[in-house]
């Protein structure tokens, strides 16, 4: 209640438009882009979309991506250039198919590209392969990481030098497969007035190519410390698990999927909980919303992808930037960068 004992209204405002928004290419349909600084230059790691003619479904069928590219640029808004083929299925030994959302990370001198793929029984699980160069191409390992599962890997470097990998979606991400993680081989979702299912994280080990821990449960609780629930779709988590740090917090976002808006949540620890915030992203053209967030030369961007260069199909999406801006009490502005 405000001081007048009358009952406030939260008021969901739509995100401002955006004065300028960056298309990475138009020489291919990308997605999902996961984006960071290495050595001074910005690079993105997207999924590679294309037609397969795979027709549409509620599983993502349709997105039957098949390798990677890597992008990098000098400057925002300067000349992107992409660096070819960083990574085909057919060198992955155990993918079956459907390379979706990657990331990246670099530890030494060594990089990482971590990507989920079905395996041969149609299952997702996070591959990891190595490159001495940021923009590949990479090598992967025989396996894919083992107690690895679903897809979406995210990987933070937290200060001290930790790193650590979130991942997880559900419908056709297969997380809602899983429990305590183990393999059901059906599907099990909480009922609508229970806590929704949660993205995993999991500590690296030293190498950065298996985990030191069990994947554990990241929670995002309500303004009251409860549980987002499952049936909350317009806050739950869905898929795209991203995290970052700004002043001292770490910042959990992530696509609620069939209500397509990115969402924020904020909290003290990489493991969290983290506290729901609001929307990053409002929905943009296609039905997937998938982002990330860093900072480069002093100023913070969103990446995202859309549709509109395909003329709204779902499955070929390009990859989009514009700046974030977070307001004195660190809450994110809300963006509408919605385009027919
Ligand atoms: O690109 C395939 C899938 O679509 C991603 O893994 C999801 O995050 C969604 O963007």
């Amino acid at each position: 209640k405000n001081v007048q004992g009358n009952v406030d209204v939260v008021v969901d405002t739509i995100g401002i438009a955006p004065d300028t928004v960056y298309t990475l290419t138009s020489e291919l349909y990308t997605a999902d882009p996961s984006a960071h600084v290495f050595e001074g230059k910005l690079y993105v790691y997207p999924s590679h979309d294309f037609e397969s003619g795979i027709p549409e479904d509620d599983l993502g069928s349709h997105f039957n991506m098949e390798d990677y590219h890597v992008f990098s640029m000098d400057s925002v808004g300067g000349e992107v250039t992409d660096h070819g083929l960083a990574l085909h299925i057919d060198d992955v030994p155990w993918a079956g198919r459907q390379m979706w959302a990657p990331d990246a990370a670099k530890k030494g001198d060594e990089y990482f590209l971590y990507f989920p793929v079905k395996d041969k029984e149609d299952v997702f699980h996070i591959g990891v392969a190595k490159s001495s160069v940021p923009e590949g191409p990479f090598k992967a390992m025989e396996e894919p990481i083992e107690g690895s599962f679903s897809m979406d890997p995210a990987v933070f470097e937290d200060m001290d030098g930790s790193y650590y990998m979130y991942f997880g979606g559900i419908w056709g991400g297969q997380l809602q497969q899983w429990d305590e993680n183990k393999y059901l081989g059906e599907d099990k979702y909480p009922a609508d007035n229970e806590p929704a299912l949660t993205p995993k994280i999991a500590k690296m080990s030293d190498d950065m190519t298996s985990f030191a821990e069990e994947p554990k449960d990241v929670l995002v609780l309500d303004k009251d410390g409860e549980s987002i629930l499952a049936g909350d779709n317009d806050r739950r988590f869905f898929e795209a698990a991203w995290v970052h740090r700004y002043n001292d917090k770490y910042y959990l976002s992530y696509s609620t999927g069939d209500t397509h808006k990115i969402v924020y949540a904020m909290g003290d620890s990489p493991y969290g909980p983290f506290t729901y915030k609001g929307v990053v992203l409002d929905p943009v053209l296609g039905w997937t919303n998938h982002h990330s967030i860093v900072e480069y030369k002093g100023k913070w961007w969103l990446f995202f992808h859309d549709s509109s260069m395909s003329g709204g199909k779902t499955h070929l999406r390009s990859v989009k930037m514009t700046e974030l801006t977070y307001n004195p009490d660190g809450s994110i502005q809300r963006i509408n960068a919605l385009v027919a």
